[in-house]
């Protein structure tokens, strides 16, 4: 596994360029697997009305590749103006895609392998200075998180699919010994960095990096598990209103949930469907595929809450005996096998407990990787925000519409994950890989 951070600053050009065209490539592998993995009429059809077609998010990389590096830093002519509208995110809703005069799979193949050698000539011949859009190669570090994002979002939509499995990959690794003692972790209050200024390749919305004072709070050190959550069930937590918000529970009863999305009842135990194999439900691993308002709920009842985006990256990077805040939980390095379970090599999150490895200085384990989790705050510009390279990646978003998630999953790359990463969608959404932990305000006897 790979990705850019701030060792960038010292590469020369030849070996920045070298880097990129790396992470492109091993990018558009994992783009070819998930398009690949099913026949043309798979790739063309509608698996949800939440997802585009497969080959709608193929040629939507191609078309954001062309207008950023070919014609942008490339200052090429465009290859395909014709088809800018229909790979505008904002032109056409996901559901209405199907309906469009798309390009079809062997078009897209092709499209998105011309824009690829054009790319490398630009990679070849552009400057990578002068402007800040090329700066340590912003733009193709843009430009390869935007594809891998996109191979997330195939990702969910190979696990919306119906039909025999497609998609294979080994398990992850047991819990370590030990490692499943659960319990919470307390970040003692005071002021912390918060984002970042230093990460070349880091998003818009993760700048500046800026102080943030986060009171004395306790956060799980594991995240919620399946076990957890059959405990929650059983109570009747999906029946009792006390524990949901106004918003939450009028949600719950239009959309009939009573367990996390994939999950059917058969006799007394819960079975759910991954990536077409129907399996009993391991009490073991970070319950996946829950809605932020199930997350609120399951916290309420648990004498809980869900933690600020604040308070997790302060549990995921401040580490206390420097003062300072780290890229990872476990320190400056890039995600390696042994520290998260990142980037597709497993198809389901990992038992609690693996990867100590990956713990952070404040002990909490499994904060990147496995789950995204659900955090209380909603998506917001940092104090200093400035809107780069355009407004349609983060500013429009920003409001009270949109809850943060964090830590990556299972299914996110590395090059799109770090401590800083933030990730956003609707309360209600539960096709994405997204979990959950804890967190709670100690009481005063509990600080002594
Ligand atoms: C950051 C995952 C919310 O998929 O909507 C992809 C990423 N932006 N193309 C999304 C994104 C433009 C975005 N998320
Ligand atoms: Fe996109």
């Amino acid at each position: 596994m790979s990705t850019i951070g701030p060792e960038a600053v010292d590469l020369s050009p030849e070996e920045l360029r070298d880097r990129v065209a790396v992470e492109l490539e091993r990018t558009r592998r994992r783009s070819a697997e998930l398009t690949d993995a099913v026949d043309d009429e798979e790739l063309v059809k509608q698996h949800s009305s939440l997802m585009s077609p497969l080959v709608w998010d193929l040629a939507h990389i191609g078309s954001q590749e062309e207008q950023w590096l070919v014609r942008d830093v490339g200052g090429r002519r465009a290859l395909r103006p014709d088809i800018d509208d229909l790979y505008d995110a904002f032109q056409h809703s996901r559901a209405d895609r199907p309906e469009l005069p798309l390009l079809g799979p062997d078009e897209s193949r092709q499209y998105v392998a011309t824009v690829r050698d054009k790319v490398y000539d630009v990679l070849g011949r552009a400057p990578l200075e002068g402007r800040r859009l090329v700066e340590h190669a912003f733009a193709f570090g843009m430009i390869v998180q935007h594809e891998q994002q996109h191979d997330e979002t195939m990702l969910a939509t190979h696990q919306l699919r119906r039909g025999s499995p497609v998609l294979h990959a080994p398990d992850p690794p047991g819990a370590e010994a030990g490692g499943e003692r659960r319990g919470e972790v307390l970040v003692p209050g005071g002021p912390f960095t918060m984002g970042t200024s230093a990460e070349p390749w880091a998003l818009d919305n993760e700048r500046p990096a800026h102080r943030v004072h986060v009171d004395d709070f306790l956060i799980d050190s594991h995240p919620v598990t399946n076990a957890d959550f059959f405990r929650f069930i059983d109570a009747g937590g999906y029946r009792q209103p006390c524990w949901w918000s106004e918003q939450g529970w009028q949600y719950l009863a239009h959309a009939e949930l009573s367990a996390p999305l994939f999950w059917q009842r058969s006799g007394d135990v819960w079975l759910r469907r991954r990536f077409g194999r129907l399996e009993p439900v391991p009490p073991d691993e970070p319950v996946v595929h829950v809605s932020f308002h199930e997350a609120q709920a399951y916290a309420n009842w648990a004498g809980k809450r869900l933690p600020s985006e604040a308070e997790w990256e302060k549990a995921a990077r401040f580490d206390p005996s420097t003062g300072r805040s780290q890229r990872y939980p476990w320190g400056e390095d890039p995600p390696e096998e042994r520290h998260a379970n990142l980037g597709q090599r497993h198809l389901r999150p990992a038992p609690v407990g693996t990867y100590s490895a990956g713990r952070a200085p404040s002990g909490a384990w499994q904060l990147i990787g496995d789950v995204w989790e659900w955090t209380a705050s909603d998506f917001a510009p940092y104090p200093g925000f400035e809107a780069f390279p355009y407004r349609e990646y983060s500013e429009v978003f920003f409001g009270p519409s949109y809850k943060v998630l964090r830590g990556g999953s299972f299914g996110t790359d590395p090059a799109a994950c770090r401590a800083t990463f933030r990730n956003w969608d609707f309360p209600v959404r539960r096709q994405i890989f997204a979990g959950f932990r804890c967190a709670r305000t100690p009481a005063a006897a509990e600080l002594d």
